[in-house]
C-alpha cells in the first residue's frame, strides 16, 4: 500500500504537469517590456480526435505591431482594430493595428505544430505580470477556445481552458533591444 501511495505522489504532479503542457501553449515563458517578442503557440492536439482547420490568436492590449509569420500549406489572414491606447512606436504614434491573426489549414490530431507571431511590447504591460493571448482552434465540428484568464491569485491550471500566456519582465540593465 505504501508503495502505490508513493507512486501516486511521484506520477500525479508529472501527469497534471503533462496535461497543462498538452494545451496550446507558447513556447517562450516570457516577454521583455519595450522590446519586440517572438512567440510560438505550441498547438499539441485537435478537437477531440478532429484535425485542427484553422487557428486564431487575439491580440490583447498592450501588444502593437504584431505580425503573423507566413506558414507553408496555410492561408494567413489578419483583422486589424483599434487600440484602447495610443502608442508611440519608432517615433510614429500608433491607435490601431492586427488584433486577431487566422491560419487556416488542416493539422491532424495526432500531429504537433506551432504558430508565430512577433509584437512589439508596450509598458503598458505591467512587468512581473502575466499577459494572456487567447488562442481558438476550429475544427469540422467543434473547437477548443483556450481563452480563460484566471482571476488574481488563481492557478491557471486550475481552469478548463486557459488562455496561453507568459510573464512580462522589465529590460535589463543596459535596456538593449533585441
Ligand atoms: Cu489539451
Amino acid at each position: 500500500m505504501k508503495h502505490v501511495l508513493a507512486a501516486a505522489a511521484v506520477i500525479l504532479p508529472l501527469t497534471m504537469g503533462s496535461q497543462a503542457l498538452a494545451h496550446a501553449t507558447f513556447a517562450e515563458s516570457e516577454v521583455v517590456q519595450g522590446q519586440t517578442a517572438r512567440l510560438t503557440l505550441r498547438v499539441p492536439h485537435g478537437c477531440g480526435d478532429e484535425a485542427t482547420l484553422r487557428v486564431r490568436i487575439q491580440i490583447p492590449e498592450g501588444l502593437i505591431a504584431a505580425q503573423p509569420m507566413v506558414k507553408a500549406g496555410w492561408t494567413l489572414e489578419t483583422v486589424t482594430g483599434p487600440y484602447e491606447n495610443t502608442y508611440e512606436l519608432r517615433g510614429k504614434t500608433v491607435t490601431e493595428g492586427v488584433r486577431e491573426i487566422i491560419w487556416s489549414g488542416e493539422l491532424p490530431s495526432k500531429f504537433y505544430d506551432e504558430f508565430v507571431f512577433r509584437a512589439r511590447v508596450t509598458d503598458r504591460l505591467p512587468a512581473g505580470e502575466m499577459v494572456y493571448i487567447p488562442a481558438i482552434q476550429e475544427c469540422a465540428n467543434g473547437a477548443e477556445r483556450w481563452i480563460e484568464i484566471p482571476a488574481a491569485g488563481q492557478d491557471s491550471h486550475d481552469l478548463q481552458d486557459p488562455a496561453p500566456g507568459v510573464m512580462v519582465v522589465a529590460p535589463d540593465a543596459h535596456g538593449d533591444e533585441h
